[in-house]
């Protein structure tokens, strides 16, 4: 049976709602890795994108403005956007309670920062249930492949099935799973991998990922068996067959190598040259998140001006942080510790006409973000644990003289696929990060030739429609081209209460 309709789930819509200078609310798009990932899919092929708007508008708006919002958001991106609308109570406790607190860090392998609060639990089934309600209202048997994503979403599939509403459904992870003896600490780990197999794809971002998964379901789900090898395994359990796969997400490397080309863009990059003559400039561009291993990479980078002396004048860190998370105590207490390292870095080391870090915190707009990643020599990419991290594929697409360095941490999803061409490093390792400092700042041009060479063609070859293919093809067996450019839809009237 062919789905000819594309439904993606995801916790939060693929736009942001706020007020702007004037005070009048508007709608934008949204940033980060899954919008990154499928607005271009869904803006080329129709689709409709269910979310959670990111606040309680429905207080703050009412229904016809949001309505009208909603359609001109539609407009805008070219496709559907069904919203999901939550309490207060339940932003809480099943997005920053259960989601934040407990599966981010545990999938992390930062178990010691979970908070096992037992009253999440119910929020996180109360809100699953109610995205499968929005799901079920807005989809239909014959027509719809749904496509949910992320840790926050896991038990809609079961919520659906208890329903009693047959739907196709995949699931994708885009964090990474982690070993047995982390995820056996999740109180409630025999329902979250139950509600995993309840899915007919569940994907992972790498084969680690996909083995750890296999592992605890060997070892948690009595008279599971694996069969096959390859991309796609089937998993059997007493009760059904659930494939789960391997697919590495990817980026529109098309549209990022042309952007970066562009006049705008290199206008942009002079200027950041111009301010910053005669040095090689490192980037580091990450979410405000601890997983992202910032401190770290500063620290390195201290080591790096310490013990490689000729370093100093000759090369900055621009440290971009996108705010994220924000009034949460654990994300404040981590911008501060940076804001301090920087002050200390800067404090020890700066020289006149020459800062060591410049230190970026909010969001660059596109061109803003392109510029960086043309104009920096090195990316310096050092998770402490990451799903995919996108912004080394975006850095090494934008490279188009070929002459930038990925630094890239072997805890990265990425790490897979670019080890060949990055230099790689274990983001715990203060010495060796700044031996890779020093490595990239003074590698000859025709290795670093080589090397981005490497890298821009495997991403090339493996870009995000291959990813959306790959995986719509395991799922439905059908490729993104035999989704029909459905004709446009306008979103539903918002029932009163969902
Ligand atoms: P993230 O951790 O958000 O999401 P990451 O892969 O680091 O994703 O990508 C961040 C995205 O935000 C990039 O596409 C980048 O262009 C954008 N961005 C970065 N800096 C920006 C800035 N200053 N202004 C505006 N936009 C900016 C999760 C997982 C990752 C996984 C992705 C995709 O945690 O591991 O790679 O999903 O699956």
């Amino acid at each position: 049976m062919k789905a000819t309709r594309l439904t993606v789930v995801s916790n939060r819509l693929a736009i942001i709602v706020d007020k702007n200078e004037d005070g009048q609310w508007q709608i934008r798009p949204g940033s980060g890795g899954l919008v990154t990932a499928l607005g271009p899919v869904l803006r080329d092929r129709g689709g409709q994108w269910i979310g959670w708007l990111g606040s309680n508008f429905q207080e703050m708006l009412d229904e016809a403005s949001l309505q009208e919002l909603l359609e001109q958001g539609s407009r805008e991106t070219g496709y559907s956007l069904t919203p999901v609308h939550l309490t207060g109570e339940e932003i809480e406790k099943y997005y920053f309670g259960f989601s934040n607190e407990i599966l981010w860090p545990l999938f992390h392998d930062l178990a010691s920062r979970c908070n096992f609060d037992p009253s999440y639990w119910r929020y996180y089934q109360q809100v699953n249930d109610k995205f499968a309600r929005v799901v079920a209202e807005n989809t239909l048997e014959e027509e719809d492949y749904v496509w949910i994503h992320d840790y926050q979403l896991i038990l809609v599939a079961a919520c659906l099935e208890e329903m009693g509403v047959r739907r196709r459904t995949g699931f994708f992870l885009h964090i990474p799973f982690p070993p047995l003896d982390g995820f056996i600490r999740l109180p409630w780990r025999f329902q979250i991998l139950e509600a995993l197999l309840r899915y007919d794809l569940v994907g992972f971002q790498t084969v680690r990922d996909r083995r750890n998964f296999m592992d605890c379901v060997r070892m948690l789900i009595p008279d599971s068996r694996v069969v096959g090898h390859g991309h796609v395994a089937r998993c059997l359990t007493s009760k059904r067959e659930v494939l789960v796969g391997t697919f590495p997400i990817s980026i529109d490397y098309k549209q990022f190598a042309e952007f970066a080309g562009t006049r705008e863009v290199q206008d942009e990059a002079w200027i950041i040259h111009a301010n910053l003559p005669e040095r090689q400039l490192i980037l580091g561009v990450d979410r405000l998140d601890y997983t992202k291993g910032i401190p770290l990479r500063l620290m390195a980078f201290a080591n790096a001006l310490e013990r490689y002396p000729h370093l100093r004048r000759k090369a900055s860190l621009v440290q971009v942080v996108v705010p994220s998370r924000e009034g949460v105590p654990e994300y404040e207490t981590l911008k501060s510790e940076i804001e301090q390292l920087v002050g200390k870095i800067n404090g020890r080391f700066t020289e006149v006409g020459w800062t060591p870090i410049h230190y970026i915190y909010r969001s660059l707009n596109r061109i803003e973000l392109m510029a960086y990643y043309r104009t920096c020599e090195v990316a310096l990419i050092t998770p402490l644990k990451d799903g995919m991290n996108l912004v080394a594929k975006e850095f090494c697409a934008c490279s188009i003289e070929n002459n930038g360095v990925l630094i890239l941490s072997e805890f990265a999803g990425a790490a897979a696929q670019l080890h060949h061409g990055a230099l790689m490093v274990n983001p715990y390792d203060i010495e060796g990060v700044a031996d890779a400092i020093h490595q990239a700042c003074t590698m000859e041009e025709g290795e670093r030739h080589m090397r981005m060479e490497k890298l821009r063609r495997s991403i090339q070859r493996y870009d995000i429609f291959r990813w959306v293919n790959a995986f719509l093809h395991t799922a439905v067996h059908q490729h993104l081209d035999e989704f029909p450019q459905a004709e446009f839809f306008v979103p539903k009237p918002m029932p009163a209460e969902i």
